[in-house]
């Protein structure tokens, strides 16, 4: 499985991995009961009750009960949600819940009186559009068959569409229609970006972490363990607390990071999704134990965070989301090598969009910088992980190209063009943005005026996705912007003379 980290140092990275391979488990407090399994195990048992439930509620031959949904009481009470068939149809309208005691029935409520004893479910007379499905209509009115459509369809907000229109079999008439996509507005308490707004789906009364207005991208709970976890839900679609003392609020960061990852490359590059096809990724919060590190893989499509130092350091802030999202999208175009030159060229792709993504969110608990990863105290020092004015603030990366610069880690590497990505956006020497200083040097000395970073961004990307092979090395990725600021600008404009002068700056030529 390839996966593309955040590229915390290596030492405090296994130290993190170890505790979490030793631990878990190890500690382990007396087993929890597992609330899906419980469930799990309760529907059966309602399916199994199913048939002798049919016959004391006085239903006819042909209808069927199918478990839904189980409410235990603490006093023994099972309150079973079932929907109901007749002939095998779907019943509109024939859902009821339960009540059961001791095996008894001590009450139901049920969406319809109706009875459904008789009626033809054969032959319909109007004829149906090629895929729609033949149902009983029982909601608000006499049992009719009826034909159930399905339409997908995307409004003109990007939210998809999907229209259920009921027709009645005989007559031709429109029965209902609705659409099945609910989108929520929710609100959040995050850990970096304050209070956010959130677009949630709603299910039934309740509410999930999964925003059908971006692809659906969804954010589950590992639960400080691996594997796929649990879609987050809840009751009032007002999510976490701002701390780690609420399990849904690194949710929320995750929620909130992909959101804007998604709204940057679609409003700034008119790019649907990390791969372009409107399909959002998922993300997974609370990896392992006291995980200092968070990464992408292409094969789940998923991200991955983990809790960070002592479980209270989420590495869920904007630009680490954007920036692990970003390797999805450089696997989906360019393809840069995750090792040599080329490594550090796709590294530096995540950071250079983890910053202009976290500028375009415009959030006022975390402002759009040039750093990358400033507010998760990765290195429990309360500094960044990396600089891009002058990578070399780190203590490891690359200010400037050199022949050895194939042979540094790829998190290093990177600092060659996010120091290129900076002059040309900033320009160097001294400047103050959004409250943070920056001073960043030539490798000949020499000024560097920008162009702004809402051409540089453009370049970036242009060369990215049209340029930009699997073995591009700096020299290629020189005059990959080139020709990308030729192509946007005209070969003799200002911001292609810019790109010339911003990589002699980090001396790459
Ligand atoms: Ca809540
Ligand atoms: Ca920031
Ligand atoms: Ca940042
Ligand atoms: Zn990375």
């Amino acid at each position: 499985m390839k996966r593309t980290t955040l590229g915390v140092t290596t030492a405090l990275m296994s130290a993190a991995a170890l505790a979490a391979t030793g631990t878990l488990g190890a500690n382990a407090a007396p087993q929890p009961v597992n609330p899906l399994l419980a469930q799990s195990e309760a529907l059966h048992a309602a399916a199994e009750r199913a048939g002798t439930i049919s016959s004391a509620l006085g239903l006819s031959g042909g209808e069927r009960l199918v478990p839904r949904d189980v409410v235990r009481d603490a006093d023994g009470t099972h309150h079973i949600r079932f929907d109901r068939t007749l002939n095998g149809l779907k019943v509109i309208g024939g859902d009821l819940v339960v009540a059961q005691k001791s095996g008894q029935v001590t009450g139901v409520s049920r969406a319809s009186q109706a009875v459904l004893a008789g009626l033809d479910t054969s032959a319909p007379s109007v004829a149906a559009a090629p895929d729609a499905t033949l149902v009983v209509f029982a909601l608000d009115r006499a049992p009719v068959l009826a034909w159930e459509t399905v339409q997908h369809s995307v409004k003109e907000d990007q939210t998809p569409s999907e229209l259920h229109t009921f027709t009645d079999a005989k007559t031709g008439e429109t029965l209902l229609a609705y659409d099945g996509i609910h989108v929520a507005e929710g609100t959040g308490q995050s850990t970096y970006s304050g209070t956010v707004d959130l677009s949630t789906t709603q299910s039934g009364s309740a509410f999930q972490l999964k925003d059908p207005a971006r692809g659906d991208q969804a954010v589950n709970d590992l639960n400080n363990g691996s594997g796929t976890g649990t879609l987050f839900t809840d009751a009032d679609n007002r999510w976490g607390n701002g701390t780690h003392t609420d399990k849904a609020t690194a949710g929320v960061d995750a929620a909130f990071g992909a959101a804007k990852t998604w709204d940057y490359y679609k409003n700034v590059h008119g790019r649907s999704g990390i791969k372009n096809n409107g399909v959002g990724a998922l993300s997974k919060v609370h990896y392992g134990n006291a995980y200092v590190n968070a990464f992408w893989s292409d094969s789940c499509f998923c991200m991955t965070y983990g809790d960070g130092a002592q479980n209270r350091n989420p590495l869920t802030s904007i630009d680490v989301a954007a920036h692990e999202m970003s390797h999805g999208v450089t696997s989906a175009t360019a393809g840069l090598v995750y090792s040599g030159e080329s490594g550090g060229l796709n590294e530096a792709t995540s950071d250079i969009f983890g910053s202009t993504t976290e500028f375009h969110a415009g959030n006022a608990s975390d402002a759009g910088d040039y750093l990358i990863g400033e507010k998760i105290n990765i290195r429990g020092d309360g500094k960044p992980l990396r600089y891009m004015d002058k990578p070399s603030k780190d203590g490891r990366s690359l200010d400037f190209w050199s022949a050895n610069a194939g042979n540094v880690d790829v998190h290093y590497s990177s600092g060659i063009a996010n120091h290129f990505f900076y002059l040309l956006s900033e320009g160097s020497g001294q400047k103050t943005i959004n409250g943070v200083a920056y001073d960043s040097p030539t490798y000949d000395n020499q000024p560097v005026t920008g162009i702004g970073r809402d051409k540089a961004e453009k370049i970036w990307y242009r060369a990215l996705t049209t340029k930009f092979t699997s073995s591009t090395k700096y020299a290629a990725a020189r005059t990959g912007t080139l020709a990308a600021a030729a192509d946007l600008y005209g070969a003799s404009s200002a911001e292609h003379a810019a790109v010339d002068r911003a990589w002699a700056a980090v001396n790459v030529k």
